[in-house]
């Protein structure tokens, strides 16, 4: 295999770890746990892994472990980092037992069902050390759910002698991770169950997750190609560049990528649902900076817009909760039907107000919304076109203005979206340390007979070596949420907080950031070099933990 020659000098990199995983480690639990929401039905859904209380390992006394087998999945989208939490994975149980042995399940939870594995041996895991992508054993997005696939899995986990999987996954994966750990808990199998925090969108989080990997460096990714834009925009000053930027939900990436570059306009998903705007209102505010730009002579500018907006927009929001229980219900009818035939067929069957706006919405973003749910049964905003359909608007309420002599300017757009470019990229130095501290913990807690748990490594704005390592019980990070047109017990996305600072710090500039060209250029990561280069956590990291 070719490899680059960044690819051969990040090989040689050590990742760094938390002061209490460097030597022998012991595990102390604090206090027990509650859901975050919905106690009594989490509780008895979950009755054998409930409650458990939160771990944080510290210092201790060397001491044999007896040898042990280990399965590992990737779940869902990739996100930079993956390989370094499988190589601290694989380190963590070696050192514990040269013995152990580390199997990887192949394309996602459906390697466990199916039985498509491969052992991870040194040779491989050398080979991908500090590298970007879920390559070395493919990821997938089948809904681990039934019984069924849970005792399909069972087998193989006997046959190779596995004491624990190591699911690595974004909310919903790990949602999947607690109820296979309750359920082999239940039967009294004794295989655990551990999950590490994935996810580019940053929407898995809270007190003790202080950020999912890769959402480091995948806004450094995108803030780089954005700032080479902005860069392009004011060099040319002739264009409106409209840039949807992944993040199926919450829009913790384009915040986190307006902080790094100030753009014209960065729109936050959040904020539009909490005031209520309708796609008009939207439309008019991009429209009102462009023209105030236009008419100081400035016939350019740059628009971050969220991946997941259009599911924000309140009324928006209630037109695809209908379309989800409706083409839950009646999906296969739906499949049935011409092409040309399904958006009246829709239209003649859903409630009058959500009609009316079916009806309304152009032909391919109609089309867009009533497509395939993915296995979880979200709506795949990511190939809606949203920033085509807000330039199309802007562009058309603009003439408008100028016909009535409100708009004196030029309006021309070009559109772009940003997401897979930034999913596989090498992962910064942030995230070779976190992930590989994620992957060395999860062995630690295996070790330690915990199953029902995520690896928790946090205090990450201070040096890695003071980060705090040990596990949270899924089950705290719980509550119910309709999903499929049924209640179910769910990981509590988190979404951007209106109050919190990094919001706070965006809404302060943001008016400035609209009038003047403010831009700011990051530049690509950096891997070598001084630390304030190389070394920064993301603004919305060092914003929440009150880091100037
Ligand atoms: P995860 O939550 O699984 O990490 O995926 C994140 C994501 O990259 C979203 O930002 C995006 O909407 C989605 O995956 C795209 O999914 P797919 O890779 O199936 O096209």
């Amino acid at each position: 295999m070719t490899k680059s020659a960044l690819q051969m000098a990040r090989a040689a990199y050590q990742p760094k770890l938390p002061k209490a995983l460097q030597g022998a480690v012991k595990v102390r639990e604090e206090e027990a746990t509650q859901a975050v929401a919905d106690r009594e039905e989490i509780k008895s859904l979950f009755p054998n892994t409930y409650g458990m209380p939160l771990i944080r390992f510290v210092e201790g006394e060397k001491r044999e472990s007896p040898t042990f087998n280990v399965g590992v999945i990737l779940s869902g989208g990739q996100a930079p980092g993956g390989h370094n939490v499988i190589s601290g994975l694989f380190d963590g149980i070696k050192r514990l037992n040269k013995d152990n042995r580390l199997y990887g399940f192949l394309m996602g939870p459906s390697g466990l069902i199916e039985h498509r594995y491969t052992e991870l041996t040194a040779d491989i895991i050398d080979d991908y050390r500090n590298t970007g992508g879920f390559d070395m054993i493919g990821s997938g997005r089948t809904k681990l759910e039934t019984e069924d696939q849970f005792e399909s899995g069972l087998k193989i986990i006997r046959k190779l002698d596995i004491q624990a999987i190591v699911i690595i996954g974004g909310d919903d994966s790990n949602t999947n991770a607690c109820v296979l750990a309750e359920y082999y808990a239940a039967k009294k199998y004794g295989v655990q169950v551990i999950g590490c925090p994935k996810t580019i969108d940053g929407d898995l989080k809270n007190a003790m997750i202080e950020a999912s990997f890769g959402f480091d460096t995948a806004t450094k990714t995108y803030s780089e190609v954005i700032g080479n834009i902005l860069r392009d925009c004011n060099s040319a000053r002739k264009y409106w560049h409209f840039i949807k930027l992944m993040g199926r939900s919450a829009s913790h990436i384009a915040l986190e990528c307006a902080l790094q570059v100030q753009p014209n306009v960065c729109l936050i998903s959040e904020e539009i649902q909490e005031k209520d705007m309708t796609l008009d209102d939207v439309v008019t505010y991009i429209a009102e900076i462009v023209a105030l730009r236009a008419a100081e002579g400035k016939n350019f500018g740059t628009v971050l817009v969220p991946e997941g907006l259009i599911e924000f927009i309140p009324v928006v929001k209630r037109l695809i909760s209908e379309l989800n229980d409706f083409l839950a219900k009646n999906g296969e009818e739906f499949a049935a039907i011409e092409r040309a035939r399904q958006r009246e067929y829709i239209v003649s069957r859903l409630s009058q107000e959500n009609a009316e706006l079916y009806a309304s919405l152009p032909e391919e973003v109609a089309r867009q919304l009533s497509l395939d749910r993915d296995p979880h049964g979200n709506v795949q905003v990511s190939l809606i076109e949203t920033e085509k359909l807000l330039s199309d608007m802007v562009g058309s309420k603009l003439a408008e203005w100028k016909r009535e002599g409100k708009f004196v300017g030029k309006f021309a757009a070009q559109h772009h979206f940003f997401g897979y470019e930034g999913r596989c990229a090498a992962p910064s130095n942030f995230d070779s340390d976190y992930c590989y501290s994620l992957g060395y913990t999860a062995s630690v807690l295996i070790a330690n007979g915990k199953t029902g748990y995520m690896a928790s490594v946090r205090n990450l704005t201070a040096p890695a070596a003071e980060w705090i390592a040990g596990g949270i019980p899924i089950t705290a990070m719980m509550n119910m949420e309709r999903r499929n047109g049924k209640m179910k017990p769910v990981i509590q996305k988190a979404l951007v907080e209106l109050e919190g600072e990094p919001f706070k710090k965006f809404a302060a500039q943001r008016d400035v950031w609209a009038k003047e060209t403010a831009y700011v250029y990051p530049g690509p990561i950096q891997y070598f070099g001084p630390k304030e280069v190389c070394d920064q956590p993301t603004k919305t990291l060092q914003f929440e933990q009150g880091k100037p």
